[in-house]
């Protein structure tokens, strides 16, 4: 049985067929292999340990593709080094963010999970993008000025060319696809650009990866005022206990014109309420809203609801983190088999890169 029919069981062949067509069309456009399932790439930072932003804009979405596409999913160590964490304390996020992405959903057997700097390939590409990239295009990115500014006392030259090697990471996959949050998106398209510029210059070689957006393109922080991070202290952690999130719900803001419990709201303007949309049932939050509206509600019976409905989602996956943490030996079998077939298809990747762009002796 077909490595397609074998994971998709349950599609009909026709649709099976569809997909295998589709992608052997992408592949013979882009000179590369035929392969039979289109191909989706994308990685998560150990920076820190994951929050809901990372659970609702890149995980879920995870989780559904895997069962549609060939997976590649990374820890990505190598960008996390542009925060020059502490070696210790990277070891341990590492593990930390892959038993996350595991317990969340990612299959194992569907999906090839592995840690970027398992596979030397991505620098490697990543150097040859980069005397391929004008400076010009990487001083126009967003998250670049962003991050200098939260980091003013270490921006380094990793910091600014992040999106190449961000790049390369798709690319060496051959990746159709890339699943990544609003926050990402100026960085897919300077890899489409470069993905043509590559092409023009040495010949088709990559598909140019389209961006699957996620249902929650942009999670905000519990400050209300910047996106969710595993960095700015400012998230509701994807393993933290009731207790603790209830500890910091707490402190979080609401609409501003609550002062006192009998001062009417607008669930509209409230950042918690805007949580109740991902994790709240519709006839719940039209509740919600209604209270808010009319001050029956206070912000803190608000944030208790929040608080036991993600607990139903953050439940499960803290019992199965927990589970895999027993088990490390389990782990480290997962990630080594995933580094083995990712640093398989790098190569081939690389083989052709090389051949194109004249490095060592033509085969
Ligand atoms: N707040 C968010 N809302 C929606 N999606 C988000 N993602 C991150 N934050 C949010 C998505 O999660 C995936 C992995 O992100 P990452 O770890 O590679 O880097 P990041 O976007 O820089 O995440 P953080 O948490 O903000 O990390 P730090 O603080 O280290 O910079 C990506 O698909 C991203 O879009």
């Amino acid at each position: 049985m077909s490595r397609c029919a074998a994971q998709k069981g349950a599609l009909s062949a026709n649709r099976c067929a569809w997909w295998r067509d589709g992608a052997l069309a992408t592949a013979a456009r882009a000179g590369s292999d035929a392969r039979p399932m289109a191909r989706i790439m994308s990685g998560v930072q150990p920076t820190g340990n994951l929050h809901i932003g990372n659970y609702l804009g890149a995980l879920v979405n995870w989780v559904r593709l895997q069962a549609e596409y060939d997976a590649f999913f990374s820890i990505v160590d190598l960008h996390a080094l542009t925060q020059r964490p502490d070696p210790e304390a990277l070891r341990r996020a590492v593990r930390e963010v892959a038993i996350g992405v595991l317990a969340s959903g990612v299959d194992p057997e569907r999906a090839t999970v592995f840690v970027q700097s398992h596979v030397p390939q991505h620098t490697e590409l990543a150097w040859v993008l980069t005397c391929l990239t004008p400076l010009g295009d990487l001083n126009r990115m967003t998250q670049f000025k962003d991050k200098s500014q939260h980091q003013p006392d270490n921006v380094n030259t990793g910091l600014f060319t992040y999106p190449v090697l961000q790049t390369a990471d798709i690319v060496l996959y051959r990746a159709d696809r890339v699943p990544v949050g609003e926050d990402q998106e100026q960085h897919l398209e300077l890899a489409r650009e470069t993905v043509r510029r590559f092409n023009h210059v040495y010949g088709e070689t990559f598909p140019e990866p389209q961006v699957v957006k996620s249902n929650a393109p942009r999670v905000m922080g519990l400050d209300g005022e910047s996106k969710m991070s595993k960095s700015r202290n400012n998230e509701i952690g994807l393993f933290e206990t009731a207790d603790e999130t209830m500890q910091k719900l707490r402190g979080a803001k609401t609409d501003p014109a609550r002062l006192r419990k009998t001062d009417k709201g607008t669930p509209e303007v409230c950042n918690i309420f805007s949580y109740h949309g991902f994790f709240t049932s519709e006839s719940q939050r039209a509740e919600i809203a209604a209270g808010c509206r009319s001050a029956q509600l206070g912000c803190v019976d608000c944030k208790k609801m929040l608080c036991q409905n993600l607990e139903q989602v953050k439940g499960p996956i803290r019992e199965r983190a927990a589970e895999l943490r027993s088990k490390p030996a389990e782990l480290d079998a997962i990630l080594a088999h995933g580094a083995s077939r990712a640093r398989a298809e790098a190569e081939k990747t690389m083989e052709m890169v090389r051949s194109r762009v004249g490095l060592g002796v033509r085969a």
